[in-house]
């Protein structure tokens, strides 16, 4: 009969206690001991009669025995929300008579008949905003695997020029080694041909004074010829007729004979003389000049006026010219052997019009500036675009006026302040882009931006939020000249931001 009566106590001292504030799973750890007491629930060595749960006073260090009362500052209130999401809300907001449905869409944080249930059309307004928000994560996720994709040919394009301009350079290298080899002999050769020439014309010259000093000896012959013959001829003139001398008749005749054989038409040997001379002075400037142009083409390499057989031509001609007019008129064997000069220094160009000097340097330059920009290349393919090298797809710009300035970002070179009369300061230029966990964003670090007066080089942290559109939506300057930036953008839509609605 006793343990009934304390049975029955019990209960109707559990249906009084109100478990307003108490989230349904939870509802199981506020219920009475055998005995009608309670304890606390992170102190369990305070014990309260169970009637004294949400009696509007604190007895629990935290608050847990007043879960409906504003009376503990540290507990939470339980809003149920039926049909939208359940909320905890701190104590201190219970019953202060504002409706905070922003949190307790049912109204149950005041006292029933305060604040209406608004929970439908809460749930209604935020449907809306979630089908927006996920519809605008959609699109940017749309946008965002375009420009990954367009990323992606960008840097195969980039891979492939760079593999080209490589290959272009070992080539490069290489016919700069051959025209190197080329030239050193080249060289060589120049310098034989030089030789032989100089024994050509050295020959040269002993010839024309042999054939000068014969061509005097015979002068001298014929100068004294005529004055015999003048003596002959006064002889056979003035000799006495009446003196029958028979040696002086013969020689007398005789020399009629001879005088009758001779043209009279006499051969003027100074005009013969100065004829050898000029033959002999132009055979020797055709050669001299024949050694000029060789080595004229030889520098520049002029591949059809230097065929082997074109040369071998010319000293074939020249050697019998010089040969027949030494040999013809003196008969002296001059052992020009102009054909001695190596045929082999022909072959010296064979290549293209311009002088191999010149071929070097066109290489050389064409080589620096190949590996200018195969180091650009490089830095530009190591350089952090972001997730799936994204960024390469978006070297756009936008300008947007906000505050006192236009600010021009370009994402992937430089962010400007532009003022008024429209003199821009550089803000930094595009250094990085890294996931800030904090943010659960992408952020884009620019840097190296003008001094500040007074102050530091200016540098920007642009932050991303999903959008399909890039825009800047708002430029603060927390520290000075260090900005910050809010930036829209595909880059920072997730899949993983996309709502799901229970
Ligand atoms: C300019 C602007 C400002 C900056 C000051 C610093 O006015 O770049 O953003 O704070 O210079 O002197």
């Amino acid at each position: 009969m006793h343990t009934l009566l304390i049975l029955l106590l019990s209960l109707r001292t559990a249906s009084a206690v109100s478990l307003r504030g108490i989230s349904p799973e939870n509802l199981h750890l506020y219920e009475p001991d055998p005995n009608g007491n309670w304890r606390c629930l992170n102190n369990p060595e305070i014990v309260i009669p169970y009637d004294r749960i949400n009696d509007d006073y604190c007895d629990c260090p935290d608050g847990s025995d007043e879960p409906g009362t504003n009376a503990c500052f540290s507990s939470q209130f339980f809003c149920l929300n039926e049909g939208f999401k359940s909320n905890y809300i701190r104590s201190w907001k219970v019953d202060d008579g504002v409706c905070d449905y922003d949190v307790c869409c049912d109204g149950s944080d005041e006292p029933e008949g305060v604040c209406e249930n608004k929970c439908e059309q809460l749930r209604k307004e935020w449907l809306e905003n979630v089908q927006i928000h996920n519809r605008n994560i959609q699109r940017g996720l749309i946008l965002k695997n375009k420009l990954i994709d367009h990323a992606k040919v960008i840097k195969e394009d980039l891979n492939r020029e760079y593999h080209e301009i490589e290959s272009d350079i070992d080539e490069l290298q290489s016919f700069l080694e051959e025209l190197e080899t080329e030239k050193k002999s080249m060289d060589k050769n120049a310098v034989f041909i030089m030789d032989k020439f100089k024994n050509v014309e050295g020959k040269l010259d002993e010839t024309e004074i042999k054939l000068a000093d014969s061509l005097s000896q015979m002068k001298e012959y014929i100068e004294k010829l005529e004055s015999l013959e003048k003596v002959l001829q006064k002889m056979n003139n003035e000799y006495n007729h009446n003196f029958n001398d028979p040696a002086v008749k013969s020689a007398a005749q005789e020399y009629l004979n001879f005088a009758a054989s001779v043209d009279n038409t006499r051969i003027n040997f100074n005009d013969i003389i100065i004829n050898i001379k000029g033959e002999f002075d132009s055979t020797k400037l055709e050669i001299s000049n024949l050694r000029d142009s060789i080595l004229e083409l030889k520098s520049e390499k002029k591949q059809s006026e230097l065929e082997p057989t074109v040369i071998d031509h010319i000293m074939d001609v020249l050697g019998t010219v010089c040969k027949e007019i030494v040999e013809g008129f003196l008969g002296i064997n001059t052992e020009t052997n102009l054909e001695t000069v190596e045929k082999g220094s022909s072959n010296l160009q064979k290549k293209s019009d311009s002088s191999i000097d010149d071929q070097i340097s066109e290489v050389q330059s064409t080589l620096k500036s190949k590996r200018s920009k195969l180091n650009q290349l490089n830095d530009e393919l190591s350089k952090n675009y972001g997730p799936d090298d994204i960024l390469r797809a978006m070297a756009e710009c936008v300008t947007s006026h906000i505050g006192d300035y236009d600010y021009k970002l370009c994402l992937t070179s430089t962010v400007e302040q532009i003022n008024s009369d429209g003199r821009s300061t550089r803000i930094g230029r595009f250094e990085n882009i890294q996931y800030s966990q904090e943010k659960k964003n992408y952020e884009l670090l620019f840097t190296g931006g003008e001094k500040c007066w007074n102050g530091p080089y200016r540098e920007a942290v642009v932050d991303i939020v999903c959008g399909d559109k890039l825009g800047i939506k708002l430029v603060t300057e927390p520290e000075k000249c260090v900005y910050q930036f809010k930036v829209v953008s595909p880059l920072g839509c997730f899949e993983e931001d996309i709502l799901t609605i229970e």
